[in-house]
Order: structure tokens, then sequence, then C-alpha cells
């Protein structure tokens, strides 16, 4: 939300420009995960954080997060992870399995690794709820990720 986001620039600003940032972006639901992507970037660029210390990796679906996130919360010169992915529901239980699946992963990297891993998933019941969320009139939950990434660090 903006103002959660103005919350944590200002004095907080300076203080992350040496942090490093992994962003995970599934490419399921591309349009909308891409729009994740770019909220959290120019969050993060706006909290003080440095171009050259975020680092992108994109994984198939929101499933492979966790193992991404994994990989990128296991190298030292990451300080925080960002998992960024759009779940919508279908006709089959599929969503739920998916849902469950990514939510726990991400949540078992970060305690794993001992690094905030933020859960950046939109979890929808359309497409529409998707894009509401995604730079919507609902504003960017992925802005609102690289916010909680900050918070946490
Ligand atoms: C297979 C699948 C389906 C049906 N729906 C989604 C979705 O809405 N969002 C998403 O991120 N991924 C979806 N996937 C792909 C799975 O996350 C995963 O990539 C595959 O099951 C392969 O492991």
């Amino acid at each position: 939300m903006p103002g959660q986001l103005k919350s944590t620039t200002g004095a907080k600003a300076r203080k992350i420009s040496n942090k490093k940032f992994g962003i995970v972006v599934a490419e399921w639901n591309e349009e909308i995960t891409e729009a994740l992507y770019q909220g959290a970037w120019n969050a993060l660029i706006e909290m003080g954080a440095s171009k050259r210390n975020i680092s992108r990796v994109n994984v198939p679906g929101s499933f492979e997060l966790p193992l991404g996130a994994q990989r990128l919360a296991e190298q030292k010169k990451v300080d925080a992870v960002i998992c960024l992915g759009c779940v919508i529901q279908g006709d089959t239980p599929h969503f739920d399995y998916i849902c469950q699946a990514t939510s726990y992963g991400i949540m078992k990297v970060g305690l794993k690794t001992g690094k905030p891993v933020v859960f950046g998933v939109l979890t929808t019941l359309n497409t529409q709820q998707a894009l509401d969320r995604a730079g919507g009139k609902l504003g960017n939950k992925g802005e609102e990720a690289a916010v909680t990434a900050v918070a946490m660090l």
C-alpha cells in the first residue's frame, strides 16, 4: 500500500543501499507476475536499494518458487528473497495443492536459511482479482512484498 511504502522510506532508505535482494518470479500468468515484479523492483529502488543489488530468477510456476527461493537464499550475497507468483483458481482442486505447497515451501525456506523469504503470491478466484492486485485498483502486492522484505531486514 502506498502508506506502507512511505513508512519505509526516508530514514531507512540509506540503510538498505548495501542490502542484496533476490526476486523469484513465476512465469505462469506472466502478465500478472511481470506487473508484480515491476511493483517490487520500483518499491525497492524507492526505498533506497541499489539496482546492482537486485537479482532476478525465473521459475516455470508458483510450485517451483520455493526451490528458486532456496537457491537464492543459500547464496551468501543475498540478504532477502521475494517470491512472486499468481495462482488462479480453476475447476479442480489443483489450485489448493499449488497454493498449499507454495506457501508452506516458501515459509520453510525462510526458516531453514534464517533469511526473510517473502510470500508475494496472489491466490485469486479469477483473473480480474489478480489484475486488481497487480497494479490495478487494489494496488500492487509486489510492492507490498518489497516493503515486507525491507521491514524484515
Ligand atoms: C499447472 C499450473 C496451473 C494449472 N495453474 C497455475 C497457476 O495458476 N499459477 C501458477 O503459478 N502455476 C500454475 N501451474 C503450474 C505449477 O505451478 C507448476 O509449475 C507445475 O505444476 C509444474 O510443477
